[in-house]
């Protein structure tokens, strides 16, 4: 029996976070069976279409495994399967990862036999164990945790089945990255073009001379979130932390094996369980590794917790700030107050941790005011300490995506078009595509689309300047000449111009000076002209209310007349509407769940989609 799993490319360049998912599936078949059993790191290796076939071919797996983690890899996963089912008829094929919940097109669109939803080690294992006899999907339907075509070919869900203990989760072997040859994507030496990396270069431990040369790698440790929040996607339940004693295990063979002396906790709410992070401390501690702690919820760390993690190595910490107002944290049911949003950036910031701010913006309801208060917000995090850079803030607007209440806003609204059509000409028109490029997002407010674009260069604009005017004008431009390569790794935006125009003019700006304003032209003509603003934070300031106007000339640079006068026409047509009270958000600041679920079910739905619709 050969079993292949293989992941997906998401965006331009391989991320340094292991493919956990694919990796503990594989890992449990072959502890479980006699199964052979290979992993194909396509996000790692990105080999050409007909690379990945002529692969898939050599191997000639009886079971094929899709980790699909990203429902923007919707497209990817269909040409996949596609080619898969021409090339190797008899190969049963399955898609695991959140994209499953998509399984009604995946099924019926995408040549895929059977989807596996949730939690993938024993559902794979028993899929496995099953073709050795069969390849037919309606033969797997007494097999928990599938989706498939039944006999009718009607969609049919087997159930959910239960989730693995905390012990055994993500046990996953870096020898399968080592065999692909792609170990040193994820285990990666702590200095690039010999500067510490962000953020452990800001903690002075970092340079301590017995930690040099030592590799960064990611370590995980907590499975899930506590929270639902109304834009995010998960299709496992609740929350499990993986016992320390276990992390600690995996951390000391990383740190034999790979040299590893700076660690990532790969986590989406750590920190949740009190007990849990004590014993953690005390352990992480005595390995005398710096490490990074990303997705911790804002109510989570009271600043003495926060300065225990600090003096057990942590260096930064993130959060999901996600907006600055309270309105639409209600919407996101961030289950998080504005105060604690507040307050949790100054504890990170006094503990002295670099920690940038990450936003959603456009949720249904976000509006003028809103974003006001996210900018307020913004203003006041970035201007915690002179230590951050002006521009160390994310900002992504909402992205629907299946198995989410604002995908189910937007299906039951008519943002996504009619039935599957419409549904898999949304999941393609979003392939591949990031929060943080709006071409490919949906404006889901009463605001016309050019202002709704024209919020987050206002929002860069108005941040940037209120730095400029804290700190002043020469620590402004030094914080921008000191952290330009760093900013090259968080907006990717500067690096991309950093070398081929205003290279030279860096150590300028490092002695506090602005850059020349000629070089304003070649910015605006560049890849990411909104850095404009970013190097000439008075002058934007002052042309802030024509920010709009801005938009629709880079629309008209961008993508011609024809588009900008459809949104010029469509700026009208909001205003007008407004104007006489005809909203689309109609509903009070509640969270987008509870509004969707008022909808009811949605009636066009076969029966098996509903527990994908909802998610956890
Ligand atoms: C690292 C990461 C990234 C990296 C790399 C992703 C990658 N590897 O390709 C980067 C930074 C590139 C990234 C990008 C994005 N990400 Co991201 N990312 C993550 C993060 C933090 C870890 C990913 C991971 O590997 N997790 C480990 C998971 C997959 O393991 P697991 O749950 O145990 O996997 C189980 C099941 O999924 C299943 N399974 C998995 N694979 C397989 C295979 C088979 C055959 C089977 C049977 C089962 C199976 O079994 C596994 C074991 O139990 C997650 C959050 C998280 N902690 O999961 C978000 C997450 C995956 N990202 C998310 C999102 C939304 C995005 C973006 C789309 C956001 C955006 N629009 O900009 C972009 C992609 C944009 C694009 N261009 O396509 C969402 C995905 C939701 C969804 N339905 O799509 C997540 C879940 C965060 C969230 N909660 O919202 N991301």
């Amino acid at each position: 029996m050969r079993v292949l799993v293989a992941n997906t490319p998401n965006r331009d360049f391989a991320t340094q976070f292991p493919p956990i998912g694919a990796l503990s599936v594989l890992n449990y078949v072959r502890k479980n069976s006699d199964a052979e059993v290979s992993f194909y790191n396509i996000d790692a290796l990105r080999p050409s279409r007909e690379e990945v076939i002529a692969h898939i071919k050599a191997f000639r797996p009886d079971v094929l495994g899709i980790s699909a983690i990203v429902s923007t890899a919707y497209g990817y996963t269909r040409q996949l399967a596609g080619d898969v089912r021409r090339e190797l008829p008899e190969t049963l094929i399955v898609c695991g990862g959140n994209l499953a919940s998509a399984a009604n097109l995946l099924l019926n669109r995408a040549h895929i036999d059977l989807c596996v939803p949730g939690e993938g080690e024993m559902v794979f294992h028993n899929i496995v164990e099953r073709a050795r006899t069969t390849r037919r999907p309606p033969d797997f339907k007494d097999i928990q945790g599938i989706v498939l075509l039944d006999a009718d070919g009607e969609l049919f869900h087997t159930g959910i089945p239960e989730q693995l203990d905390p012990s055994l989760v993500w046990d996953y072997d870096w020898e399968d990255l080592e065999k692909t040859g792609t170990i040193w994507n994820y285990i990666t030496p702590i200095a690039k073009d010999g500067e510490i990396i962000f953020p452990y270069r800001k903690d002075p431990r970092s340079h301590e001379p017995h930690r040099q040369g030592k590799n960064h790698a990611v370590l995980n440790c907590v499975k899930g979130c506590v929270a639902r929040c109304t834009f995010c996607h998960r299709s496992q339940k609740g929350i499990r932390h993986i016992p320390v004693d276990i992390v600690m295990q995996r951390l000391d063979r990383m740190m034999e094996k790979y040299n590893v002396g700076f660690v990532y906790m790969g986590a989406e709410a750590f920190g949740a369980d009190k007990r849990w992070l004590d014993e953690f401390l005390d352990q992480i501690a005595l390995r005398d590794v710096l490490w990074g702690a990303g997705g911790v919820r804002a109510n989570a760390l009271t600043p003495e917790w926060i300065q225990r993690m600090k003096a057990a190595g942590c260096v930064n910490l993130s959060y999901g700030n996600e907006s600055g107002s309270a309105r639409m944290l209600q919407i996101i049911e961030k289950k998080v107050s504005i105060e604690q949003n507040y307050a949790a950036m100054k504890a990170a910031i006094e503990a002295g941790f670099p920690t940038g701010m990450q936003f959603v913006v456009g949720m249904p309801g976000e509006n003028e005011e809103t974003i006001r208060e996210t900018i307020d917000y913004i203003k006041y995090g970035t201007t915690l300490t002179p230590n951050l850079n002006p521009d160390s803030f994310a900002i992504g607007y909402a992205q629907a995506l299946p198995g989410t209440p604002l995908y189910e806003y937007a299906r039951r609204n008519g943002y996504l078009g009619d039935g599957m059509d419409g549904e898999e000409k949304y999941l393609l028109s979003i392939a591949n595509k990031d929060a943080c490029d709006p071409e490919a997002a949906i404006n889901y407010t009463d605001t016309p689309r050019l202002r709704w674009l024209a919020w987050r260069p206002l929002m860069s604009i108005e941040v940037n300047y209120h730095y400029y005017k804290t700190f002043g004008k020469e620590h402004y431009f030094k914080a921008m000449g000191r952290d330009i390569k760093m900013l090259g790794g968080i907006h990717s935006g500067v690096g991309s111009i950093a070398e081929d125009v205003i290279g030279p003019y860096i150590p300028l700006l490092i002695q506090g000076k602005p850059l020349p304003f000629r070089l304003i032209v070649p910015i605006l003509r560049s890849r990411k002209p909104g850095l404009a603003h970013t190097f000439y934070p008075a002058l934007f300031y002052r042309l802030r209310h024509f920010v709009t106007l801005m938009e629709f000339a880079r629309t008209i640079k961008n993508e011609g007349m024809g588009k900008a006068l459809t949104l010029g026409w469509d700026y009208v047509a909001h205003r007008t509407r407004s104007a006489l009270g005809l909203r689309k958000f109609r509903h009070g600041y509640v969270s987008l769940r509870k509004i969707v679920e008022e909808m009811g079910p949605s009636p066009d739905d076969p029966e098996a989609m509903r527990p994908l619709r909802s998610g956890r």
